[in-house]
């Protein structure tokens, strides 16, 4: 059985099927792939139609778009069931996750941290105008996720689902600048929720780091 994920190590997205194979516990290889890169060679590209990240490849079955990736890794593997059965919660899932998608990313992770945290990292310039923008797209978002979020435990139940680690790749950016971080501790079930998903062995393990200058 190969199973490799292509993806780039501070992609939100790559860590999002990374946080799910850990928390199934599925052993997997890993192509460095930086989406970015002007010079990305041939083969790679040719994975994602898109020029995106991550790709999955499972004995020559390949695989892109992340919710598609989860919720593959979640029904081809053992391991705990990361989509709840009850119609409502697992429809709460998929408009959780998809609220991220459209809504949440640009803003969250292109705009506040990219801008805030990881360009500064590196050396590299930043915008305060798209980290102010980024800053009231992602007060929307978190507003919204609050209002569905459940008063206790994780997003969508008692259990663990793929929402709790799509929402928190993204959230776990966010919070890295000071201004983000503010934001979520406006929202108290969200931060409660955070509080006690980010701590979860499977964030560390998929921790990115930050780039040097
Ligand atoms: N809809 C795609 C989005 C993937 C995506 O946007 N990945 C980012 C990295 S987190 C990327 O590859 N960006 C490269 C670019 O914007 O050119 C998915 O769900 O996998």
């Amino acid at each position: 059985m190969a199973l490799v994920l292509h993806g780039y190590r501070y992609s939100v997205y790559t860590r999002i099927a990374r946080l799910v194979l850990a928390e199934k516990g599925v052993a997997y290889g890993r192509v460095e792939v930086d989406p970015f890169a002007a010079d990305r060679p041939a083969d790679d590209a040719n994975l994602h139609p898109f020029g995106r990240v991550p790709t999955l490849v499972h004995d020559g079955f390949v695989l892109y778009e992340t919710a598609a990736i989860t919720r593959y890794l979640d029904r081809a593997f053992a391991g705990p069931h990361l989509q709840p059965a009850a119609p409502r919660a697992a429809a709460r899932m998929d408009q959780t996750i998809g609220i991220v998608d459209a809504y949440g990313y640009w803003p969250m992770v292109r705009q506040v941290f990219a801008h805030r945290v990881l360009r500064p990292a590196a050396g590299r310039p930043a915008d305060e105008a798209e980290v102010a923008h980024g800053l009231a797209g992602s007060a929307k978002v978190l507003a919204a996720l609050e209002s569905l979020a459940e008063p206790h435990g994780f997003l969508v139940g008692p259990d663990l689902s793929l929402a709790d680690l799509h929402v928190g790749a993204m959230v776990a950016y966010l919070a890295m600048a000071p201004e983000g971080l503010a934001l979520l501790q406006r929202q108290p079930r969200l931060a409660a929720w955070w509080d006690t998903v980010g701590r979860r062995p499977s964030f560390a393990l998929t921790a990115p780091g930050l780039p040097t200058p």
